[in-house]
């Protein structure tokens, strides 16, 4: 078991709002999985920010009528909101471009890249490129459109292909057309470098092997896929200006900039690096993260990172030679939206702007973001892809979090404060179906950790509202309504039983939905403080509780819907 883990969630491109599919895909479990972390016992940082850099932002520039530093910081800031929101709660929020983060991140990309040239691992090469006469600029990734050459989707872009998730040859896209002017494009020489990742078909294969078992499949059999049909060599820079530039004294290095892809992942380099630099002083701390053993790396990304972080990420490392390598790789697939019974794509044309499923969106209506957590997790898509569907939504929040969790807590604390006076009754009276209902808040904690540790969100939350629904048949079952007429001794004992259940919930809840752990302690008057993932000391009897509250809210059918 690693002492330290250093756990980084995708850098969201800094071009874009937030949506539950972005949520849903990386930082939501990221999140969920650094606080069981910590409060298991490890010493964790937890590491993010905005990919400033690159294509995508130059194109929302240029249609947005902006600069991409303007763009960049509009959108890294609402992100950071929207993060924040939804109390997912990093170490560092950086980015690529930030005026806080960029001149650290350009001196570790520019670093790495010279290291890896000196190293020989790139190749300097004559290429041809597609170009765009009339604006006068080489098309790079996504300034190109055109059809897939591996699947013949109609609408790739000129770095990857989104319904595949293959990386695309620009120069094989079929009928490619200009993002920038719409026109047509022609094809010019241009030099650049390009890391060899037939290099490392090797080193990378042996080193995925050793992850069989422990990784999800779908990363692993991605990965050793592309191995297996060879893995092209990869231009690591770009004809653009907005970017890290090419730190070699040549002169087809000029006007150059880092491929965005090159310098992305750096950023969970650079920004462990500031955080250390913010927090220890020392900047150069980032390497207890990095390059002690003793110290796991895990990176939660969406689906159509995987190419990236599973193969030219750990290539990059490996050409470095300096670090180590991830210890996981934790991908989930995408989640589609549920509209009038049709599945389709989040996304800025087909999505409706004031839609829920934008975060700002679901925050302004002043929703819950626990029920969005826990739904989110409920139906994470952490094997196939999965929708957000706003009826569900609904039925789940109604059904399960006020109906089961609530409820129980709700019947628990209420009865406390009616017949005994807000305060913890005495258990002495317990029967053996205390004692066993005791018991079942350590299994079931054993369980929720047992799921968290080995990336399984769903199953973990499953199991906690499968101890909720248990604490509810032991009230129903134990009757405290009828023992407090004639046992009160035994309706004391079953009351400790629940409460006890209730600060058992408290702790399980963290992870998912640290704000419910909150107003938890606050019902049963306990400190905030750190989580600790272990059976909870029990309240002592007399002490006072605090008033019992709703624990969530009932959902209208339509709170989720559009124009609502
Ligand atoms: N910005 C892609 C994305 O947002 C990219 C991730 C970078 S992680 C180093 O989907
Ligand atoms: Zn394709």
């Amino acid at each position: 078991m690693p002492s330290r883990y250093l756990v980084t969630a995708a850098l969201p491109y800094s071009n874009n709002r937030l949506h539950v599919g972005h949520i849903a895909g990386a930082y939501l479990p990221a999140d969920t999985y650094v606080r069981y972390l910590r409060a298991a016992g490890h010493d964790v940082r937890f590491i993010c920010g905005s990919d400033d850099n690159g294509v995508a932002i130059e194109i929302s520039a240029l249609q947005e009528k902006s600069t991409p530093q303007e763009i960049a910081a509009f959108y890294h800031d609402q992100q950071a909101r929207d993060f924040a929101g939804l109390g997912i709660d990093f170490d560092v929020y950086g980015g690529t471009h930030h005026p806080q983060y960029v001149a650290l991140h350009e001196q570790f990309s520019q670093e790495l890249f010279r290291r890896i040239h000196e190293r020989g691992y790139f190749t300097k090469r004559q290429t041809k490129q597609l170009y765009d006469a009339q604006a006068g600029r080489f098309l790079p990734d996504r300034f190109v459109r055109g059809t897939c050459h591996h699947c013949g989707f109609a609408r790739a872009t000129g770095d990857q292909c989104e319904a595949c998730g293959q990386m695309i040859e620009p120069l094989l896209l079929k009928s490619p057309v200009s993002v920038i002017t719409g026109g047509p494009t022609e094809v010019r020489e241009t030099t650049h470098w390009y890391l060899r990742l037939a290099d490392f078909e090797r080193p990378l294969q042996q080193w995925l092997e050793t992850k069989q078992g422990q990784w999800r499949p779908n990363v692993l059999n991605f990965a050793l896929g592309q191995i297996k049909r060879g893995l092209p060599e990869r231009s690591m820079t770009r004809d653009i200006s907005w970017g890290v530039p090419v730190p070699l004294d040549d002169p087809d290095a000029r006007g150059k900039v880092l491929y965005v892809w090159f310098d992305a992942p750096i950023g969970y380099l650079s920004f462990t690096a500031a955080w250390c630099a913010r927090h220890e002083g020392d900047w150069q701390a980032y390497q207890k993260w990095w390059c002690d053993p003793d110290s796991a790396i895990v990176h939660f990304i969406g689906e159509d990172n995987t190419v990236f972080h599973a193969l030219t990420w750990p290539a990059m490392l490996m050409a470095d030679g300096r670090t180590q390598l991830p210890a996981a790789v934790v991908a989930n697939n995408f989640m589609n939206h549920k509209v009038a019974g049709e599945l389709e794509k989040i996304s800025k044309s087909t999505t409706a702007p004031d839609a829920p499923v934008w975060i700002e969106e679901y925050l302004r209506r002043r929703l819950d973001p626990s029920s969005l957590r826990y739904y989110l997790t409920a139906q994470a898509p952490e094997a196939a892809r999965t929708a957000f569907d706003p009826d569900e939504f609904v039925a789940r929040n109604n059904s399960e979090l006020v109906a089961a969790l609530g409820n129980f807590v709700n019947r628990a604390l209420t009865f406390a404060d009616r017949y005994f006076d807000r305060k913890v009754p005495d258990a002495t009276a317990q029967t053996d179906a205390d004692r066993a209902h005791w018991g079942r808040a350590a299994e079931a904690l054993q369980r929720v950790g047992a799921c968290l540790s080995e990336y399984r969100f769903r199953a973990g939350l499953e199991e906690l509202m499968a101890y909720a629904r248990l604490c509810n048949e032991y009230f129903s079952i134990r009757a405290p309504w009828a023992s407090r007429k004639d046992n009160m001794p035994d309706c004391a004992a079953t009351i400790a039983t629940c409460v006890h259940a209730v600060q058992a919930l408290a702790v399980m809840a963290w992870p998912f939905m640290p704000a419910v752990t909150g107003k938890l302690r606050t019902m049963l008057n306990q400190p905030a403080g750190p989580v600790r993932w272990e059976p909870p000391t029990p309240l002592p009897a007399g002490h006072s509780l605090g008033e019992p509250t709703i624990l969530f809210a009932k959902l209208d059918p339509g709170a989720l819907g559009v124009g609502a």
